[in-house]
C-alpha cells in the first residue's frame, strides 16, 4: 500500500508521514527541500521511504513524478500555507499569486493527475488540508481564507462525484497548530512575531492532525468522512465588527 505525502518536509505532513509509516505504507514523501525529506526518510529508517523533490506549483513536475511513482492508495494533499496578514488593500499581489498556485493549484493538478487510477483500482484515500480559515474569515485572512474555502468546496464537490467509486475523500480544517513552520513562513521568516502566535495558548500540534489521519485511513471502507473542523480548545470565533462615524 502506497502513500504519497506532499509538504512533508515539516509540521503537519511530517507527522502524518510517519504515522502512515508507522501503519505499514510505502511512502512517497515530498517537498521543495530535499535534505529535509532525506532527514525524515533516514529517521523513518529508510525503508519503504521515497523522497522526491517536488514544488506543488510545478504543473510539468507533478505529471512527470505522477508517470514515475504509478498509482497510490493514499494522497495527503497538505503543502501549503499563508503568506502575510495584511489587510487586502494592503497585501503584496505576489503572496496571493503563490498562496493560490499552492493550495489550490497544486492540489488541483495532483488530485486530478491520481484519481483516474484510484476510481479504476476503485479504492484510494484522498485527505485534504483545508483550514478553519476556509471556513470563517478573519482580518488579514483575505486570499488565504479564499484559498482554503477552495479546499474545502472542491473535497465536498469531489465526495459528490466519486459517490459509488469506492474513492474516499476528507477535508481536514484544523485551527491554530503549533509546532510548524506555518506562522515562520506567513511572517516571512521573522521569528518573534511567529512565537508570539502561540504564546500563553494551547495549540494543536501535527500530531494531534497525525492521529486523526491514522483514524481516518483505518477505519472500514465504507465509511467517508467528509469534513472534520477542529481547533484548540484555547481559540474561538471573533465577533462582528462594527465601524461607527467612520465618514
Ligand atoms: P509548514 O510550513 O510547517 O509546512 C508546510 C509544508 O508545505 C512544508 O513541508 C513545505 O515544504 C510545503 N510546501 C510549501 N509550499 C510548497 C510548494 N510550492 N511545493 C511543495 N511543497 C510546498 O506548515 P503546516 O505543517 O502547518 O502546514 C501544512 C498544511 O496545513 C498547509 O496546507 C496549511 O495551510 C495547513 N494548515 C496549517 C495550520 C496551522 O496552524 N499550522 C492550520 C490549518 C491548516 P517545502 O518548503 O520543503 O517545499
Ligand atoms: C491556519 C489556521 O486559525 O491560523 O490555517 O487561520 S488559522
Amino acid at each position: 500500500m502506497k502513500a504519497m505525502i506532499t509538504g512533508a518536509s515539516s509540521g503537519i505532513g511530517e507527522a502524518i508521514a510517519t504515522n502512515l509509516h508507522d501503519l505499514g505504507y510505502e511512502l512517497i514523501i515530498t517537498g521543495r527541500r530535499k535534505e529535509r525529506l532525506d532527514d525524515l526518510a533516514t529517521r523513518l529508517g529508510g525503508d519503504r521511504v521515497a523522497a522526491h523533490t517536488l514544488d506543488v506549483t510545478d504543473t510539468a513536475a507533478i505529471h512527470a513524478l505522477v508517470e514515475e511513482v504509478g498509482a497510490v492508495d493514499i494522497l495527503v494533499n497538505n503543502a501549503g500555507g499563508a503568506l502575510g496578514l495584511a489587510s487586502a488593500q494592503e497585501a503584496e499581489l505576489s503572496d496571493w499569486l503563490t498562496m493560490i498556485a499552492t493550495n489550490v493549484t497544486g492540489l488541483t493538478v495532483l488530485t486530478h493527475a491520481l484519481l483516474p487510477a484510484m476510481v479504476e483500482r476503485r479504492s484510494g484515500i484522498i485527505i485534504n488540508l483545508g483550514s478553519v480559515a476556509g471556513e470563517y474569515p478573519y482580518p488579514g485572512g483575505n486570499v488565504y481564507g479564499a484559498a482554503k474555502a477552495f479546499v474545502r468546496q472542491f473535497s465536498l464537490n469531489l465526495k459528490a462525484d466519486l459517490a459509488g467509486t469506492g474513492v474516499r475523500i476528507t477535508d481536514i480544517e484544523p485551527g491554530m497548530v503549533g509546532e510548524t513552520e506555518f506562522s515562520l513562513v506567513r511572517f516571512h521568516n521573522d521569528t518573534e512575531r511567529a512565537s508570539s502566535v502561540y504564546d500563553g495558548m494551547q495549540a494543536l500540534t501535527p500530531a494531534d492532525i497525525a492521529d486523526l489521519v491514522r483514524y481516518i485511513v483505518t477505519l472500514p471502507p465504507h465509511v467517508n468522512i467528509n469534513t472534520v473542523s477542529l481547533m484548540p480548545v484555547d481559540q474561538g470565533f471573533g465577533a462582528f465588527n462594527v465601524t461607527r462615524h467612520s465618514s
